[in-house]
């Protein structure tokens, strides 16, 4: 037992001990760690956390990790999400590293893993985003495979049911709808999986370094050619590595806004808390739009910090967030909320 011990402590370094802010944080301060958005964050935090406790880089794992839920067909994420409203997939994905390295791609089609695409306009091009056909061009050029033009059957269910309404309304904290009025539930999702169409993962290295992802298949039944905050840099995705991460989810018109994953770093870099920083960040919202508009959509952040503290806040009730720091602790937590 006693060695047991001694191994887990030794393999995972833990820093330190903070004070216990509330139930929701950690009484210790882990490192290596990662964090993802919604209950897909539980499969894709596995993969996250293979890299991380071999010693692996945190860029690695988010975009490993990640990889998981773009590959689930029975996932909002990815080539099995909702269409946009003309009856196409379109998807958005970014990548940031501990250097300010960034790169991203949007209203992308036909391809499966969207964040490998944005890591390697990262890595490959002058540029941080490429979007619509240039991007699928570029990815192309780089080997990934043109799949199909082809709905998942959940997709092509839900679609069917939207156009008989034809009305743009998400549902809050529920991505794949009937026809966007009331959850539709095909057997996969009866636990409240896979129900959501974007991951945002960020994550913190046995070195100490900090690096984020973010894939999704934005708003369903949007206009063709919308692009929401994910692939946008500082919107749904900011990564400083003096100071930490931050990845959003929700309605990402609202994110765009007030800059938001770069808003919860700067709370971070005043000295607050991640999830105080996240709260400071939601507050805005509200402030920018007004209470009663806020009731109708859903907004939330989650923040990691270079000592490996975590935190998450939301507008709304129902978003929750799931935490890796030990192959025993890959836990999904609730987050608070404002309204
Ligand atoms: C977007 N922020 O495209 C994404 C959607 C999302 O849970 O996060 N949904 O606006």
């Amino acid at each position: 037992m006693q060695r047991r011990k001694f191994l887990q402590l030794s393999s995972l370094s833990v820093a330190g001990l903070s004070i216990k802010k509330n139930n929701l944080s950690f009484t210790e301060i882990r490192k290596p760690i990662v964090v993802a958005t919604w209950d897909a964050g539980i499969a894709a935090n596995k993969a996250a956390w293979n890299v991380l406790k071999n010693n692996g880089r945190a860029l690695d794992a988010v975009e490993q990790g990640v990889m998981v839920t773009e590959s689930s067909q029975n996932c909002c994420v990815g080539l099995g999400a909702n269409p946009d409203r003309d009856g196409f997939v379109t998807l958005d994905a970014s990548i940031m590293d501990e250097n300010f390295n960034c790169g991203s791609v949007a209203f992308l089609e036909r391809i499966k893993h969207p964040i490998s695409v944005a890591r390697k306009v990262m890595e490959k091009t002058p540029h941080v985003m490429l979007v619509g056909s240039g991007a699928q061009q570029f990815a192309v050029a780089e080997g990934f495979t043109l799949e199909e033009q082809k709905l998942s059957d959940d997709a092509k269910k839900s679609y069917e049911n939207w156009l008989k309404k034809n009305e743009y309304k998400p549902v809050i904290n529920i991505e794949r709808t009937e026809g966007g009025h009331g959850p539709f539930a095909p057997a996969q999702l009866e636990n409240g999986e896979w129900n959501h169409d974007t991951i945002g993962m960020i994550a913190l290295d046995v070195k100490g370094n900090l690096s984020g992802s973010c894939t999704t298949s934005g708003a369903g039944f949007k206009m063709r050619g919308r692009v929401g905050d994910s692939p946008i840099i500082g919107a749904g995705l900011f990564v400083d590595n003096e100071v930490g991460a931050a990845v959003a989810t929700g309605q990402g018109e609202d994110v765009i806004r007030i800059a938001g994953s770069h808003t919860v770093v700067e709370l971070m870099r005043q000295g607050l808390h991640p999830e105080d920083a996240c709260k400071k960040t939601v507050e805005r919202i509200i402030k920018a739009k007004g209470i009663e508009k806020c009731k109708q959509i859903q907004v939330c952040f989650i923040a990691l910090n270079k000592k490996g503290e975590v935190g998450a806040y939301a507008l709304q009730k129902g978003f929750n967030y799931s935490v890796c720091y030990a192959d025993d602790y890959n836990k999904l937590l609730d987050s608070k909320f404002l309204i």
